[in-house]
């Protein structure tokens, strides 16, 4: 018996294989203001059915890694301020306290990953940040990825990182990295980073097809990272972006905010000083992910 608990839904869609999106909980309970948050997670679930697939939110409640969540446990994500924040390594001390928290692109992938699911979508990943070589703070979710095989469909990472450092590390890793319809890295709550990528895709049925040749390699096993922009018309305005950026790192230094505590109040600092617009660009860039990573699961479901 698995510590890991799926929804009845999810578990039948799985058995006969039909397609499903695994969504995190990180972005509902640290990354997004309440009460809009909550609107959101069932706005992404909402996205996954219109395109036919089961959608499975992963959290931890009372100790339980739970794959697909009930509209009452996703409320308790959404609203429940104890909701710890849980990354990969977070999951085995969470079980034997009985804790409860929203799971990171580390602990999200993982759990999706054991519980059979293939396709995932996020915001923006996790990666190295700007301060790097003094703090040493580089996301677990880039080292989870080189280890589990799972398609994550993002918006690059988000761009409070250093994203230069942080495709070095996805290279270094491993992980392949792939983007829809774009030769540019996406920059999160902007279209493009500016760092250009090796390969591109244009349809769906492509990344299916770059799934079935990672399997057919046996190689390790390691994720594909799609990496789809928001559009150009949704993004942040990219003067706005820079400016209000600086000021954020800047009162993190100041404040001495580090460790976990960083990714969401960078995220934050940003919609209070955007009045709102980050917040917008945000929720595109996820809305789009969501919608490719249905639309690629669907692929997948077909072709295997
Ligand atoms: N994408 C978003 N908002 C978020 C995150 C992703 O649009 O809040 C979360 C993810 O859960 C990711 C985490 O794993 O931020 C990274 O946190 P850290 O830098 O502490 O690893
Ligand atoms: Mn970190």
């Amino acid at each position: 018996m698995s510590v890991i608990e799926l929804s009845a839904e999810v578990r039948a869609a799985v058995q006969r294989g039909a397609p499903v999106v695994a969504l995190e909980s990180t972005i509902i309970a640290h990354g997004l203001p309440r009460p809009r948050n909550l609107r959101v997670a069932g706005e992404l679930e909402a996205i996954v059915r219109a395109g036919g697939a089961v959608p499975a939110t992963i959290a931890v409640l009372d100790g339980v890694p739970h794959v697909g969540l009930d509209a009452a446990q996703l409320e308790r994500v959404a609203n429940d301020a104890a909701m710890r924040k849980l990354g990969h390594r977070d999951l085995a001390p969470a079980i034997a306290a009985r804790a409860s928290g929203a799971t990171t692109v580390s602990a999200t992938a993982f759990l999706a990953a054991r519980a059979g699911l293939r396709v995932f979508a996020t915001g923006g990943l996790g990666g190295v940040h700007r301060d790097w070589t003094t703090t040493q703070d580089e996301s677990a979710d880039l080292r989870l990825l080189a280890r589990t095989r799972i398609t994550t469909v993002c918006a690059g990472v988000k761009s409070i990182l250093d994203i230069p450092a942080t495709l070095q590390r996805l290279e270094t890793l491993g992980v392949g990295v792939i983007g829809y319809r774009t030769a540019t890295f996406p920059g999160f709550y902007l279209h493009s980073s500016g760092q250009p990528i090796d390969w591109t895709v244009r349809e769906p049925a492509e990344v299916a097809a770059v799934m079935r040749a990672q399997d057919a390699l046996d190689g390790p096993e390691s994720a594909l990272i799609v990496a789809n922009p928001v559009p150009e018309d949704e993004q942040l305005d990219p003067q706005l972006h820079d400016r209000v950026l600086a000021e954020a790192l800047h009162a993190a230094a100041r404040e001495g905010i580090t460790g976990q505590a960083i990714t969401p109040y960078l995220l934050d600092h940003l919609v209070r000083h955007t009045g709102g617009a980050s917040l917008e660009a945000n929720l595109a860039a996820v809305r789009g992910n969501v919608r490719l990573a249905t639309a690629i699961a669907a692929e997948w479901a077909r072709a295997v």
